[in-house]
């Protein structure tokens, strides 16, 4: 292991003081705290196995050094994001960027490193080598029935591929769509995808869930043909109750409120999970929390509210997972910050005034109502989050601790400077 951990030790020996100090101030305010501490240990969040190298933009790609060369990088790349903040516990793999050659090696390193396989997530819209048929004009949608086989083929053989390594659920996100008026019509796009997603639903074993996720555009630029939420939920209304919506939070039209979708998808029981990233114009996967720090807090709200009404786990029944990229940032660094902000907004979310919030909403008392969300979100949380991860074994300063013992330094002396896995 890169860092070991009489090194992690040693660090929170260094700041322990420092944070009960903070700690103790937190919980005077806020006599709940002790009671949070295991839910936010409870809380994982799956990192996607396509976010560890650098992301590149169309324009270029400027790699920082020390990149995952392969499946079993990536994994230990996640392995050292986990012991560091004890809250990166999974991993998203995406096919074929991630075909395990050895199932038994992995799976017995995925446990080594106390990792679980998350949604394994198909890819139908690249062409890969050696492919039959192209998915230029679409997959799912195609009108050609042998380009619909085709996809439908490689999702299954993506179930397989997850069931194989103790994964429980599928993604769906379909590039499919049209860039131009009259390329297509929508009714047999909708159609073609639905029969299609029929065969693949038929697939899935008895205890996994089907995610469908949805994208306003891109790459297609005059429709998609899951665009949006309703459609999303379409689709997974016809196919069953193992089928649910997918939120990745950069896939909405502009200003679209995300935490009302969110709150009438858990009202349906139709929420599968989520895909956490943030943006300031479209799908721009940027550090979760770095634009609208906000709005990531109003989800959770939202989530915890609707989940506790459902008597639902926060930590088990949806699928939570990152989905970013990473131009200028170090990807490890990057992915610390995105799990920080994610662990605060539900933090945040937890210390909501519940009980007050309703009877404020009862006497359509606004202004009151806005004070009682405003409160939780100004309360600076960090010592509350802090706390947790030190009870979990991990570092209080999980970026801090990454920089002082050099872990890029070292994953470049291992890996190389020009070192590069295969996906985005
Ligand atoms: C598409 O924009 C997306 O959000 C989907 O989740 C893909 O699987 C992922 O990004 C990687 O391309
Ligand atoms: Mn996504
Ligand atoms: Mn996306």
């Amino acid at each position: 292991m890169l860092i070991e951990k009489y090194q992690i030790d040693q660090h929170n020996g260094e700041l322990s003081e420092k944070q009960q100090n903070k700690f103790n101030f937190f919980k005077a305010e806020n006599p709940s705290a002790e009671s949070l501490l295991q839910k936010l240990v409870d809380f994982q969040i799956a990192i996607p196995s396509w976010a560890l190298g650098t992301g590149g933009t169309r324009f270029g790609r400027f790699s920082g050094g020390g990149e995952p060369r392969n499946l079993e990088d990536k994994m230990m790349d996640i392995g050292l994001l986990h012991q560091l903040n004890r809250s990166s516990g999974a991993i998203s793999l995406h096919i074929p960027w991630d075909i395990p050659e050895d199932v038994e090696k992995i799976k017995n390193l995925a446990a080594s490193l106390d990792l679980k396989f998350d949604a394994v997530n198909s890819n139908t819209f690249q062409d890969q080598p050696n492919q039959a048929y192209s998915y230029k004009f679409g997959s799912l949608q195609h009108v050609d029935k042998k380009v619909r086989d085709q996809a439908i083929a490689h999702n299954i053989e993506v179930i397989k591929q997850g069931e194989a390594l103790g994964s429980k659920s599928l993604t769906v996100w379909l590039a499919d769509g049209s860039s131009f008026p009259g390329q297509l019509n929508f009714r047999e796009a909708f159609q073609n995808t639905l029969a299609s997603l029929k065969e693949i639903y038929a697939a899935l074993p008895a205890d996994w869930k089907m995610f469908v996720e949805y994208k306003s555009n891109e790459p297609n630029f005059y429709s998609t043909t899951v665009a949006d939420w309703g459609q999303s939920l379409l689709y997974v209304t016809k196919l069953g109750p193992k089928a649910y919506t997918l939120v990745d939070l950069g896939h909405h039209l502009p200003n679209a409120n995300i935490e009302q979708i969110v709150s009438i998808l858990l009202m349906e029981g139709k929420l599968g999970g989520f895909h956490f990233n943030d943006s300031k114009y479209g799908d721009d996967d940027l550090t979760a929390g770095a634009i609208k720090p906000y709005q990531l807090f109003l989800i959770f709200n939202e989530l915890v509210e609707g989940m506790d009404a459902n008597n639902m786990n926060h930590a088990t029944d949806l699928g939570w997972m990152i989905d970013a990229s990473h131009n200028v940032k170090d990807p490890l660094e990057d992915l610390l910050q995105s799990v920080e902000a994610i662990m605060m907004a539900y933090a945040q979310a937890l210390i909501v005034d519940r009980k007050a919030l309703k009877a404020a909403q009862k006497v359509n008392d606004v202004a009151l109502c806005q004070e009682i969300l405003q409160e939780a979100h100004r309360t600076d949380v960090r010592s509350l989050v802090a706390q947790a991860r030190l009870m979990a074994g991990g570092a209080i300063d999980p970026i801090g601790l990454f920089r002082s013992v050099k872990v890029r330094e070292k994953l470049i002396e291992e890996r190389g400077l020009k070192s590069v896995a295969t996906g985005l």
